[in-house]
């Protein structure tokens, strides 16, 4: 054996028994750091991870190998105060012909923009499509899809994807209505568009909805039609859906972020009424009831009335969740629905703060294949939940893994199925957990891409060594 071989032959072993000797089988890596608010990553065409940044109004390309970051567009349009996490560039899907050599290089964004010409702020919110041009390796010839969408300082949602049948779905939360400084702002989650609405082109029923978009903008003439009317309105009755995802099942999943308790995977049928703000998670009663802040009675006004989370004045109307008859698609599970009589201000809430969903359908992980990957932020690890073979129930336990002090935002699989790529939030905003479950705010990967890759032989190594254990006898303890 000559001096070279032998120096990566003992190269391998170690790199063997370091990787058999981590109990985990997932090897970790930092692909990319020094990004601003990274808010989608998902894999592309030409193997390069795209990401959108949402505070630096950027999206790049970023090579997963070396983690080269090349700037593809700089939208200098967007709009973010630097004082929420909710406004910015937000969605990023790519156009399922991309770079196959048929003119249709398109990439769609997402964001927040300011309408108002003038010193006035008028919040708005867009889908625009850019052609990305190979040669220069950027995002070209901007046409705006859909504008003038309603926008808010809180719960924006702003994930965007295209369907298989070649639509565009872009998620939008309710504003942050009734709720904190937006108390005053009446909910528009169960808001429907008049015909006379739609006629004008008056979107600003469009919070708390999925909305469902030909490619050009236009409304699909299959959309369901709503008290009548066919609007880009796909599904309604949500609060902050941050994730949207279809499966190869041709079935659409999303997460939401619920109040202080049930954060929400919901598989989103057409014309589905998803409950907000009158039910959170399952129509059982359990801790929350609907605070109509914004709507008071007795002449009252809203604006006299201090929001307290917990509790509300008289004037504020209330509505428990088995009051409300209304048509209810419930969520396929919850994060975390409380035992009857929980008290949230003495026990805390019970949320994960759901990122970007990911449908696994890989056979590369024994096991996952018809799973989702549920990123919670506030928990530093990411939920996987299998789906049952028709995609339209959640089976088993939760597995919790990637365990980090990191908010994994988003995340996206890599096409052989082995490596899961996972944006992280920068430090300044919010809060996660250590693995040994310590609140931290400063975190281990800001403003990143990391990788976990699964090793299969890790994994038959960790199994064999979990295999000879033995029962224990009943004083052993
Ligand atoms: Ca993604
Ligand atoms: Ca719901
Ligand atoms: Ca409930």
């Amino acid at each position: 054996m000559t001096l070279r071989r032998f120096v990566l032959a003992a190269s391998i072993v170690a790199a063997f028994w370091l990787t058999a000797s981590a109990q985990s089988p997932f090897t970790f890596r930092v692909v990319a750091t020094g990004l601003s608010s990274p808010w989608e990553v998902t894999w592309g065409p030409d193997g390069q991870l795209w990401v959108s940044e949402r505070t630096a109004r950027r999206v790049v390309r970023i090579d997963p190998a070396t983690g080269a970051i090349k700037p593809a567009v700089t939208i200098t349009e967007s709009y973010d105060p630097g004082t929420t996490w909710h406004e910015g560039l937000m969605g990023l899907a790519l156009h399922p012909d991309l770079l196959k050599g048929v003119g249709s290089d398109y990439v769609y964004v997402a964001y927040t923009y300011d309408a108002d010409p003038g010193p006035e702020m008028a919040r708005r919110f867009k889908i625009r499509r850019f052609t990305y041009d190979a040669a220069s390796q950027s995002l070209t010839a901007p046409i705006d899809v859909l504008a003038n969408l309603p926008a808010g300082t809180d719960h924006a949602g702003g994930r965007l994807v295209i369907g298989p049948d070649r639509k565009l779905y872009l998620s939008r939360g309710d504003f942050g209505a009734n709720f904190l400084s937006n108390y005053c702002v009446p909910s528009p989650a169960q808001l429907l568009p008049t015909a006379a609405q739609v006629a004008a082109r008056d979107w600003s029923t469009y919070g708390g909805k999925i909305l469902r978009i030909n490619l050009d903008g236009s409304i699909p003439d299959d959309n369901p039609m709503l008290n009548g009317v066919r609007s880009h309105v796909y599904s309604y009755g949500h609060r902050n859906p941050q994730g949207l995802q279809f499966g190869p099942n041709g079935r659409l999943y999303s997460s939401e972020h619920g109040p202080d308790t049930d954060d929400e995977l919901n598989l989103i049928e057409a014309g589905g009424n998803y409950g907000w703000p009158y039910v959170a998670g399952y129509r059982d009663d359990r801790s929350y009831v609907f605070y109509d802040w914004s709507h008071p009675t007795n002449g009252v006004a809203c604006t006299s009335l201090k929001f307290d989370q917990f509790s509300a004045p008289p004037e504020v109307p209330r509505t428990r969740e088995s009051e409300w008859k209304g048509t209810f698609t419930p969520p396929l599970r919850t994060f975390f629905t409380v035992p009857e009589g929980y008290d949230i201000k003495a026990s805390g809430g019970k949320t994960i703060a759901a990122g970007g969903v990911e449908v696994y359908s890989s056979p590369a992980i024994p096991g996952w294949a018809n799973s989702i990957l549920l990123p919670g932020m506030t928990m530093g690890r990411v939920y996987r939940i299998k789906l049952s073979a028709d995609g339209r129930t959640a089976e088993g336990e939760n597995e919790e893994l990637f365990r980090a002090a990191n908010r994994y935002r988003d995340l996206a699989v890599s096409p052989d199925g082995r490596t899961i790529f996972l944006a992280t939030d920068n430090n300044g905003f919010g809060r996660t957990l250590d693995p040994a479950g310590t609140p931290v705010n400063a975190f281990a990967n800001p403003g990143a891409i990391v990788a976990f890759t699964y090793n299969a032989v890790a994994a038959k190594q960790a199994a064999s060594r979990r295999a000879p254990r033995r029962a224990r006898s009943p004083g052993a303890r």
